[in-house]
């Protein structure tokens, strides 16, 4: 039998996904190696695979250490956090874990949004400070009769339209292309969508190509009744331009699962009441998580047993061939 590949892990993952990575690598934890330089000057070289979460980084300078690296596996759908262009000119493979999470991060999508839209967290809040006993909590805006944009007509996207069907509210879209096929109403600009709806929902994938897109001119467009939903990356919504929006009325609210410098909130955010947040919890059930860190297990599995990727991202795409 060969030996074991020798696989690094950045940080840890779930239980379950660390013991069955256990029985078929060997693995090495960087966050765990007292001396970080000593550890990759020498077992970098052994190094032929990297399991890596969304938030830690993947850069140039850590592929550099690692020069035997055939493949990093990123849990998550969102990749943003991996360097693919100098991943794809060393010849490695990323793979991300796509579809497993769609329905679980629409199904938060919607809570947020109606969360955010009959002020949820604020009412049970109210209760539980005895406040009822004094009067009753106050009227709210409503979900009914609103137009509901989605920026990223993805994956999620397309679950998040299809919950937002049974809801009975005008839904529209922005991304590069129209979809062939879709019958919700297409904006070339976000602008454009910004200005024909009253709710905004980032879907989008992180990364230069969407940082701070959703800024102080799609807010304004938005409109003083506006709802901003955020479940996709921090760095597509331009923070200190939201804050400002929200403390002056330029948009009612927003729900944001998402933020630029997680797991860092800005207090401002944090003092403003009628805003719901959330700590990046859109995939975050147990049931969801194992199918996820499932994919990373079998993305590596696949590679090192002769088969290829499974899922890999768009920008290393596999030819069947290293
Ligand atoms: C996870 C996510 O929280 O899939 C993504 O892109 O943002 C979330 O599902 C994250 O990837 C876990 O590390």
């Amino acid at each position: 039998m060969p030996p074991p590949v020798d696989l690094l892990l950045l940080k840890a993952m779930q239980p379950s996904v660390m013991d069955a990575l256990a029985r078929a690598f060997t693995v090495h934890r960087l966050d765990q190696v007292r001396d970080r330089e000593a550890f990759l000057d020498e077992a970098g070289p052994r190094i032929r695979g990297l399991a890596v979460g969304a938030q830690a980084p993947v850069d140039e300078a850590l592929l550099a250490r690692l020069p035997g690296l055939e493949i990093v596996a990123s849990l998550g759908v969102g990749y943003d956090t991996v360097d693919v262009r100098a991943a794809a000119a060393r010849g490695v493979v990323v793979t991300h874990t796509p579809d497993v999470l769609n329905e679980e991060v629409a199904d938060l999508t919607l809570g947020l949004l109606l969360a955010t839209v009959r002020q949820i967290p604020q009412a049970d809040r109210y209760l539980r400070s005895g406040r009822w006993s004094e009067r009753s909590f106050p009227l709210t805006t409503t979900l009914r009769g609103r137009r509901v944009g989605i920026l990223g007509l993805g994956r999620i996207g397309h679950a998040v339209a299809r919950r937002l069907d049974g809801f009975g509210v005008a839904i529209a879209y922005h991304g590069r292309h129209a979809q062939e096929g879709v019958g919700y109403e297409y904006h070339p600009t976000l602008l454009g969508l910004a200005q024909a709806v009253d709710v905004l929902i980032v879907v989008a994938p992180g990364g230069p190509g969407t940082k701070g897109l959703v800024d102080a001119a799609i807010l304004a467009a938005l409109g003083p009744d506006g709802i901003l939903v955020n479940v996709a990356r921090g760095s597509v919504v331009d923070e200190a331009a939201l804050i400002a929006a929200l403390k002056e009325g330029t948009i009612r609210s927003a729900g944001l699962d998402v933020f630029a410098g997680e797991p860092h909130v800005p207090a401002e955010l944090v003092a403003l009441d009628q805003v719901v947040l959330l700590p990046h919890v859109g995939s975050g059930t147990d049931q969801t998580r194992a199918a996820m860190g499932q994919l990373v297990i079998d993305n590596l599995v696949s590679w090192f047993g002769g088969h290829g990727p499974l899922t890999p991202v768009p920008e290393t795409p596999w030819r069947g061939a290293r």
